[in-house]
């Protein structure tokens, strides 16, 4: 890790402002795939999954029996544990329903919104070295909540056509309808376009390589629409001279290991703990089966001190973690103060591990500042707002006038006449 003793805002806004990856042309090799799976659909598809994951299986789509049977390939411990986060998470996002609020914005005019659900979703799960099976219930369990009529979930087969039984698992708790073993830039391609076998979606939700985020972001010029512009995934720390170093690297480790390219950031006004924090992951680090994965990420990452705990919030709203973790005794008194981060652990048990699998938060996060900006997946990502507006005869006798005027002041005389007609007192 990167030891910083109070660096000038100088050096502060060049970590802060991430580096965007540049000099790979992903572009090119998305287009080409893209291309190909338009023209060809399932038979480019099964190319392609031949190709990147060895498999070569014409039958993409995974059978309620197969997902059925998954139940019994897991441990029962670990069927039981899906089964609490699923609950969990459920039980938060259902919080998050909407009731309809009927305004009354001035006599005879009524305004209100009304949710409905996005038809047709399409969720994309990573193989690679971790399963992550957490983000199938985060993605899974709100669109269900939603009531979208179509939720697809795609993710890539290992050589022999398998799919991990936790991710099969956690796909029946989470009432995923449709399940289909195509992962990459293949499944991106195919759930924009649809093919014979994959459905055409209306949005793509999940974190992905960066063929898959590259993918995302051209289906976004295609007019589907996107979760998230992923990247990198990071935590920050808050911590002063009472947080426990131990718990501290711990969290900072957790985040390292998930990608060699993760960021993971602690701030602290107390230079000693700092010392102290350093010193406990060097230690706590050589214990990890994923130690290479996490040492890469810690190159990247930095220990910083500053003259004060404004200063260390100053410096995180400046960059927007993903996750923000305020390690601080009465951390909830300091939650005020956080204008930018995707999602907030408060106190010295607030772990980042928790809000990942089963406090009930959502894992699917903004990264590289976009938390300035953006919330993370919520109830709202799978559900459009219509607005909805009634006015009576009175309310347009009472607003007319006022319309009339904004309408001739725009030039736009069709406009006027719209109210006019409706109106004027003898109007036949
Ligand atoms: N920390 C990841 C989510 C995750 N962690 C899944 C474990 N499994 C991004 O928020
Ligand atoms: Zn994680």
């Amino acid at each position: 890790m990167n030891y910083i003793l109070f660096p000038n805002s100088e050096a502060q806004q060049k970590i802060t402002s991430r580096q965007v990856p540049t000099g790979l042309n992903l572009e090119e090799t998305v287009r080409t795939i893209f291309t190909d799976v338009q023209k060809k659909g399932d038979q480019a598809i099964a190319k392609y999954t031949q190709l990147f994951d060895g498999f070569e299986g014409e039958n993409l789509r995974v059978s309620p029996e197969e997902m059925q049977k998954a139940a019994s390939q897991i441990a029962p411990e670990l069927k039981q544990a899906i089964d609490r986060a699923a609950h969990q998470i459920r039980r938060f996002h259902e919080s998050q329903r909407e009731p309809i609020l009927r305004i009354t914005t001035s006599p005879g005019v009524t305004c209100w919104r009304e949710s409905r659900p996005i038809e047709t979703v399409g969720l994309y799960i990573p193989g690679g070295t971790a399963p992550l099976f957490s983000t199938v219930l985060m993605l899974g369990i709100p669109a269900q909540i939603a009531g979208c009529p179509n939720r697809i979930l795609c993710t890539p087969p290992n050589a022999l056509g398998e799919i991990n039984p936790a991710i099969l698992y956690a796909a029946q708790v989470a009432g995923i309808t449709e399940l289909y073993k195509v992962g990459g830039i293949q499944a991106i391609a195919g759930m924009t376009f649809g093919s014979q076998t994959l459905p055409k979606v209306d949005k793509i939700f999940g974190p992905g390589n960066k063929y898959v985020t590259a993918a995302k972001a051209y289906a976004q010029q295609l007019q589907v629409a996107i979760d998230l512009p992923a990247g990198p995934s990071e935590v920050l720390i808050i911590a002063d001279a009472n947080s426990n170093p131990e718990f501290v690297a711990a969290d900072l480790l957790a985040q390292a290991e998930h990608d060699a390219d993760s960021q993971v950031v602690v701030l602290s006004d107390a230079p000693e703990q700092l010392q102290c924090i350093l010193a406990a992951v060097e230690r706590q680090l050589e214990k990890l089966p994923r130690k290479k994965i996490a040492q890469q990420a810690l190159l990247s990452s930095y220990a910083i001190a500053l003259p004060s705990l404004d200063d260390c919030f100053a410096f995180s709203n400046a960059y927007a973690p993903e996750h923000l973790i305020v390690a601080l005794e009465n951390a909830s008194d300091w939650s005020s103060k956080i204008t930018a981060a995707g999602s907030v652990f408060l106190g010295t048990y607030s772990c980042e591990t928790a809000g990942d699998y089963a406090s009930g938060t959502n894992h699917t996060l903004p990264t590289s500042g976009y938390a300035k900006a953006y919330s993370g997946v919520s109830l709202d990502s799978f559900i459009k707002k219509i607005t909805f507006q009634e006015i009576t005869e009175e309310g347009l006798l009472d607003l007319g006038p006022t319309l009339e005027i904004l309408a001739e002041a725009e030039g736009l005389f069709a406009h006027k006449n719209a109210v006019s007609l409706r109106i004027k007192k003898n109007n036949s």
